[in-house]
């Protein structure tokens, strides 16, 4: 894939001094305390306990975002993780409970700042349904298109394309970085396509299949979709490289514009290693993502994300009745 920069992140850098504050003060506010023991609902509450402990121009920039994404859709927060903060090994499944300490409080950290975009959320079908999932490299999953994959590309796509619930943002708190592992994402607003191929992605002539992370019976129908969506000036995407194609396999004309939109984003891409307390937020309405490969050692030193996913409307949380929808 091709690198640009056509269109900036909004990067918001946070103070090492304010770093260790706020890290000083979760573990104050946490200690010992395993937090693995509350749910889910308890740990957002937690969350939103540390929210208030966030410096003022962070909760300012991150709510700006929300409201208006002035530059973007995309924002990433440098150094919210101190120094000095001593992480455990690398977790070797994306389901694998934190132990208590700074794993479990960079979890919280997480769930702080995200919880300014909605409701952290996750499916019951998904990694064991838990709302903060590790992104770590699993052994016999290199190839995978999924987040354990690592000697594998992880292909475009966007968060959860077959759930029409799918989520408004995701966010990944990296712990432990890899240098050959790019986080790439390309927002829709940046491509370059025809408007004859637009209005094509812009019909109903696709459909995705689950994405694999997810454990579900076999029989899930496809989920019938346009690619594009939205209005023309905040357009919105749908996608998936390996999981979504033409209903019709005889429709070579939704095949193409499906072939030129890949192309599009690999030109609209923009690309980001992930070190040690960086949060990339993304809106997964409008932006898709990808990972480059890099090799895994599996000796608790490997590239380590914290994920969760944001529920962005009240409405559609309070349908769902529950934190962990099926
Ligand atoms: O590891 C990453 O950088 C992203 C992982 C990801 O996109 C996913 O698991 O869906
Ligand atoms: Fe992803």
């Amino acid at each position: 894939m091709e690198s640009t920069t056509n269109s900036p992140t909004t990067t918001i850098e946070i103070q090492s001094h304010e770093a260790e504050e706020l890290w000083a003060a979760i573990g104050k506010l946490v200690g010992s305390r395993d937090l693995e023991t509350l749910t889910p609902d308890e740990f957002v509450d937690q969350a939103l306990e540390v929210n208030s402990l966030l410096p003022a121009a962070l909760r300012r920039q991150v709510i700006g975002y929300r409201r208006y994404a002035p530059e973007g859709d995309v924002i990433l927060l440098r150094g919210l993780l101190p120094d000095s903060a001593e992480l455990p090994a690398t977790a070797t499944a994306p389901y694998a409970p934190p132990p208590p300490g700074p794993a479990q409080h960079a979890s919280l950290l997480l769930a702080a700042v995200t919880v300014m975009l909605g409701e952290p959320f996750n499916y019951a079908s998904l990694y064991k349904g838990r709302i903060v999932q590790n992104m770590v490299p699993v052994r016999k999953m290199e190839f995978t298109q999924t987040s354990q994959s690592s000697t594998g590309m992880l292909d475009w796509h966007c968060e959860d394309s077959f759930r029409e619930d799918r989520c408004d943002y995701a966010g990944l708190l990296c712990l432990r970085g890899d240098p050959s592992a790019a986080s790439k994402y390309a927002q829709v607003k940046d491509i370059d396509l025809s408007s004859d191929r637009i209005a094509v992605l812009r019909q109903p002539r696709y459909h995705v299949r689950p994405d694999p992370a997810h454990v579900l019976p076999d029989d899930v129908p496809m989920r019938p979709l346009a690619i594009l969506s939205g209005s023309e000036a905040s357009p919105e995407i749908a996608y998936d490289t390996h999981h979504l194609e033409p209903v019709d396999e005889a429709d070579v004309e939704a095949a193409e514009a499906l072939r030129e939109l890949g192309v599009a984003l690999d030109k609209a891409a923009i690309s980001h290693v992930m070190e040690k307390g960086d949060l990339l937020i993304f809106d997964n309405k409008r932006v898709v993502h990808a990972r480059t490969p890099f090799t895994a050692r599996f000796d608790g030193t490997d590239r380590w994300l914290m994920r969760t996913m944001i529920c962005g409307s009240a409405l559609t949380f309070r349908r769902w009745g529950t934190r962990v929808p099926e």
